[in-house]
């Protein structure tokens, strides 16, 4: 290895978000702006462990995906790591890379994505750090990571390491390190395998009363969904749409909700499936749709948890606890309370289901944002809970699947029995993205001022139907570690046990983006339309905290 030590100068800002750095591509390629980062994680980390460490890398595929892999190869070997797995071509999804990470023992991974934000030379690129349980790191690490970046002064690169084609599984030497190129899917369909009844999934797909769509949105969950729902489960690839990776996710923005997945959106209300699915950039995310119906990711971890027994990973496990992210609607709750299992309540972001999972106490969780997983990896899993949900109709239809004249139980069947059982949380987010940052701090400043003088208890709205009893700004004591995260979004609840909940996101990369969300119990009236159902929580929203005002916005541009 011919190692140089190069000298460079600090970056303010790398300081990691809710998911990684996420930053415009042109910041990315400023001199030694990734080399910075990346440079900073090794310091991060006790050098005695990267010593012989072996990593795993990979990325969406999104443009400046390439450049990066070989930047991360010249530094990784240059302070002492012995080996990299990198996917073919360069590509991992969050979940596969969570799953090498585990099944190889690996110190840990850098993920190279900015997940549901645009890519191409003018979008966003991303970098993670996850660590050996294949989870993204715990804050303490990000936060020792953004240290190092504050004080930088030096990177060390071998030079003579490059793998320039990354198309072809193999393995590339120099004197103590390597570089192994991985088939990108091998790993994480054997842990599918394990999880779910294959043969049971290609009965019901190869069933005429069953169609089903997929759109990977052109990010990596393209060549998973190939391989997994079209080779091993039968689907016909005409019902994959958008599952070539592009660097650019083909001009969209891979983030599979109502607005960004127009077309399998489209399809869905003219009732053309039965089942549709989406996936964002890096495949941790899932959107799922019935006919014409709209399935909350909220109500879809309640309704897969409530399920478990359906699925035979779960049978084999048992059901060890449940979590949800703060803002995430409290159906997943009443399904803890009827099985009788603990739970928990963490702030938003996939970091905070860790240590739970580790400590054995928790199996399912998920989060509004269209994030559902379990502690079969450690990040939220889109093509798991597409898979759940197939395992979940096929084990309802046993009967019917082999009695060809009879009528399938379909999914909003299943979601609807669901909420007459355990009652419906209707819930609502609205995003307001790009809004000019100093507007939307001002607003979340009179919000908490609103909030920690107590004045907000006991105001009455709506003829006196809503009555606000508690407020505060959230704050997670980690159970497990015992870490303290503070100020994860501002919460207010009534009387009838409806909450707004107010934060900034933390993964945009220009501006601001404000989040507020309306969950709402109803135990009778089960099947309203959930925005003319949540219309007074909203407009009580939106008047408490002046959100026209302060960001002259009067809409969202996205609404969940
Ligand atoms: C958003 C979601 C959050 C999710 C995060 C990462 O964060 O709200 O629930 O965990 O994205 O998802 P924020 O801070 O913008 O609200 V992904 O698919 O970007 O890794
Ligand atoms: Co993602």
């Amino acid at each position: 290895l011919i190692i140089k030590e190069i000298e460079t100068k600090v970056y303010q800002g790398q300081k990691p978000g809710t998911s990684g750095l996420r930053k415009r591509v042109v910041e990315f390629q400023q001199e030694n702006y990734l080399d910075n980062f990346v440079q900073s994680i090794f310091n991060a980390l006790p050098s005695e462990q990267v010593k012989g460490s072996l990593f795993v890398v990979g990325g969406d595929g999104r443009y400046f995906n390439k450049d990066a892999i070989q930047v991360i190869f010249k530094i990784a070997a240059a302070n002492g790591v012995r080996k990299i797995l990198v996917g073919q071509n360069g590509l991992l999804s969050t979940p596969a890379i969570s799953s090498l990470v585990r099944s190889k023992q690996a110190l840990g991974a850098i993920l190279l994505t900015a997940s549901h934000n645009p890519g191409g030379p003018k979008g966003d690129f991303g970098i993670k750090y996850n660590i050996s349980n294949g989870g993204p790191a715990p804050e303490s690490i990000t936060n020792a990571i953004y240290q190092q970046t504050l004080s930088i002064k030096t990177i060390v690169k071998a030079e003579n390491v490059e793998v320039r084609d990354l198309s072809k599984i193999g393995v590339y030497e120099w004197d103590g390190f390597s570089i192994e190129i991985v088939d990108s899917i091998d790993c994480y369909l054997t842990l599918m395998k394990d999880i779910f009844n294959f043969s049971q999934l290609r009965q019901l797909i190869s069933d005429k009363r069953f169609t089903l769509k997929f759109d990977a949105m052109s990010g990596v969950t393209g060549v998973y969904a190939k391989r997994i729902l079209s080779q091993e489960l039968g689907l016909s690839i005409d019902n994959l749409i958008n599952c070539e990776p592009s660097e650019d996710f083909n001009n969209g923005h891979p983030d599979p909700n109502l607005t960004y997945a127009p077309l399998l959106v489209d399809m869905m209300n003219k009732g053309l499936f039965d089942m549709g699915c989406a996936s964002d950039g890096d495949g941790d995310r899932n959107m799922i749709l019935g006919n014409k119906f709209f399935l909350n990711p909220s109500d879809s971890v309640a309704v897969i948890a409530a399920n478990y027994k359906s699925i035979p990973y779960f049978q084999k496990t048992g059901l060890k606890g449940l979590a949800r992210s703060m803002p995430t609607s409290a159906a997943l709750e009443h399904v803890a309370k009827s099985l009788q299992v603990p739970f928990f309540e963490v702030p938003t972001g996939w970091k905070f289901f860790g240590n739970l999972m580790d400590a054995g106490q928790l199996s399912i969780c998920g989060e509004e944002s269209f994030g559902t997983g379990s502690d079969h990896i450690r990040e939220k899993d889109g093509l798991w809970a597409v898979l759940c949900w197939l395992q979940i109709l096929a084990d309802r239809n046993q009967t019917q699947l082999s009695n060809p004249n009879d009528k399938l139980v379909s999914l909003q069947d299943i979601v609807r029995e669901h909420w007459e059982k355990f009652g419906r949380n209707y819930y609502s987010r609205y995003d307001y993205e790009e809004v000019d940052a100093k507007g939307a701090d001002e607003m979340m400043k009179s919000l908490l001022q609103q909030i920690q003088s107590k004045s907000l208890i006991g105001r009455k709205f709506h003829q006196d139907v809503y009555e606000i009893v508690e407020c505060d700004d959230f704050e997670y004591f980690d159970p497990i570690d015992k870490s303290v995260s503070s100020h994860q979004g501002l919460r207010i609840k009534f009387s009838d046990g409806s909450r707004i909940i107010y934060r900034l996101s933390g993964t945009g990369s220009s501006g601001a983006t404000i989040r507020i969300y309306f969950d709402k119990y109803d135990k009778v009236s089960l099947l309203n339309d959930p925005q003319q159902h949540l219309k007074d929580l909203i407009h009580i929203a939106l008047d408490l905290s002046k959100l026209q005002q302060y960001t002259g916005r009067n809409e969202p541009n996205v609404i969940t």
